[in-house]
């Protein structure tokens, strides 16, 4: 895979070579081009921002350094307007461009898995207000798969931070990234039907007077799996209802439904419902 990163900070990106990411480099499974947006500048300042139109705080990236630098990425010529834009729908591109937004939609698991399947990633940090508006629309038009994403409901100072979670979320789900696949599967929000993971332990099992539970030392699996399930249920109702109401009942055993019954839950019908209603 090809990962180009564009930031006014490319700095930021040099935790790429470190730990596994490096590692998935040497071993040529993933590529990165990182690169400084005020290279595509053609003033004595190196401006890429400027005042919103309509007022307000703040600046916002101009759409024209950003095309300039897109259209080089991707291997482009500049279309002179939308219309063109538009006529050009269906371009021989397999490049994903996402901008870190937000406003936008949350990244998930799902749109990372989704990512990693991709050839060429394109990342366009954003800083300030963030980047005119036009700019997402006018690669879509042209048949590009856009896409904006916020990591979470907090803000930060720009997309940099939000693409390094995106960027290590994608990559580790490349085919052989990680050594062992199983680890990958068994984790919260990919396993399990999306469930947060169960606590784990390891030796002592006792350590400073506290004991790992029991059943882990039993040897009796069947026994673990149905502790593990269990803390896994109680966890995610406790903490994550909206995980608990899009499970499917029909994938649900007897010992689930009994657990989520006396946690509150109605298992009856397609999805879990609360009894007292949310
Ligand atoms: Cl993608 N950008 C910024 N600036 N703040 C954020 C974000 C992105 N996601 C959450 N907060």
């Amino acid at each position: 895979m090809r990962i180009d990163i564009v930031s006014v900070f490319p700095e930021y990106f040099n935790v790429l070579d470190l730990s596994l990411l490096g590692k998935a480099q040497d071993k040529g499974l993933v590529e990165f081009g990182i690169h400084n947006l005020r290279d595509w500048t053609h003033d004595v300042h190196h401006s890429v921002d400027d005042t919103p139109v309509g007022g307000g705080a703040g600046m916002v990236m101009k759409p024209e350094v950003w095309a300039q630098c897109l259209d080089d990425l991707l291997g482009i010529e500049p279309l002179e307007s939308i219309e063109q834009a538009d006529a050009a729908t269906g371009r021989d591109s397999s490049a994903v461009l996402v901008f870190p937004n937000p406003s936008a939609p949350t990244f998930t698991q799902k749109d990372a898995t989704e990512l990693s399947h991709a050839k060429h990633l394109i990342f366009g940090c954003g800083r300030y207000e963030g980047y005119d508006g036009r700019l997402p629309a006018y690669y879509a038009a042209q048949g590009y798969d856009v896409r904006e994403y916020s990591i979470g409901d907090y803000v930060l100072n720009g997309g940099e931070v939000a693409v390094s979670v995106m960027v290590e979320a994608t990559t580790r789900l490349i085919d052989g990234f990680m050594g062992n696949h199983a680890s990958i599967e068994e984790e919260s929000y990919t396993g399990s039907e999306g469930l947060l993971e169960h606590r784990q332990y390891t030796k002592p099992a006792t350590w400073r007077g506290m004991s790992v539970p029991e059943v882990l030392l039993s040897g009796h699996h069947a026994n673990i799996d149905r502790f593990r399930r269990d803390e896994e249920l109680r966890r995610t109702s406790a903490l994550r209802p909206d995980i608990i109401e899009a499970l499917d009942c029909s994938r649900l055993d007897k010992k689930d439904r009994k657990l989520l019954t006396e946690l509150g839950w109605i298992v009856n019908g397609d999805h879990p419902r609360s009894k007292i209603g949310r």
